[in-house]
């Protein structure tokens, strides 16, 4: 093939990857209602403001010792004030016995915050037991249970129990990444990772991931989780 040719395949290639990208950012056609609604922003430590339901007014979403186990949501009306606390616990539809984490985030960046989710009701055994819900549930999301319309099944409920979710940066992008506090079973506690993928979204679990970000620990001793994932992504709201 002559080089010019060749050069032009390569440019038509490059021009179609550009295009399928653009579509796809198109595609977040969500990012038109969210608009009108600012970045999300902290309001505290602990204190995440942006629109959770894509109804463009932020929500005000706590989340005590960034664990994700005891986070509260309080929508946001068009005069700036927030409703009543709701547990997020409740909200999923948490029965009696489970635990239930969340992490919020714009994942995707697109101005709608975002959510993962598990709830698992802990073994008494050796063994962890799996997720009865675990998905990525991608913003706006539902007032009444907190559903997506494009919630995907997540991993991190698969090979043993959540017991914390929390947001983090580790690979050097714009996305948010998620760490797990997960019961591995044995005695063992772990801080899994899942890392975003280029565009936004989680990778599923990736050993080597792991290897550099996660660590290994015992449940009497277990690892660390970040506590400043938020404060990594979003600036003070005042
Ligand atoms: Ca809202
Ligand atoms: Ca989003």
């Amino acid at each position: 093939m002559p080089l010019a040719a060749a050069a032009l395949t390569l440019t038509v290639a490059g021009y179609q990857a550009m295009a399928t990208e653009s579509s796809d950012a198109g595609g977040t056609h969500r990012s038109d209602r969210a608009t009108g609604a600012s970045a999300p922003c902290l309001a505290g430590a602990t204190t995440l403001l942006g629109d959770l339901d894509g109804d463009s007014y932020p929500d005000k979403i706590i989340n005590p010792g960034h664990t994700g186990t005891g986070m509260t949501v309080q929508w946001g009306t068009e005069s700036g004030s927030f409703g009543r606390k709701m547990a997020v616990k409740d909200l999923l539809g948490a029965r009696s016995g489970e635990i239930a984490t969340a992490a919020v985030a714009d994942f995707q960046n697109d101005g709608t915050l975002d959510m993962v989710v598990n709830i698992v009701e802990p073994a008494d055994g050796d063994d962890p037991s799996t997720a009865r819900v675990a998905e990525y549930r991608p913003g706006p999301l539902n007032r009444t249970d907190l559903g997506s319309a494009d919630s995907r099944h997540s991993d991190i409920g698969d090979h043993g129990e959540a017991k914390q979710l929390a947001i983090a940066h580790y690979n050097d992008d714009a996305y948010p990444d998620l760490a797990i506090l997960n019961n591995g079973g044995d005695g063992q506690m772990d801080r899994d990772v899942r890392l975003s993928k280029p565009g936004g979204g989680l990778n599923d679990f990736d050993y080597e991931a792991f290897e550099k970000y996660g660590e290994a620990g015992s449940w009497a001793e277990p690892p660390a989780m970040p506590g400043d994932g938020w404060k990594r992504f979003y600036k003070s709201c005042s």
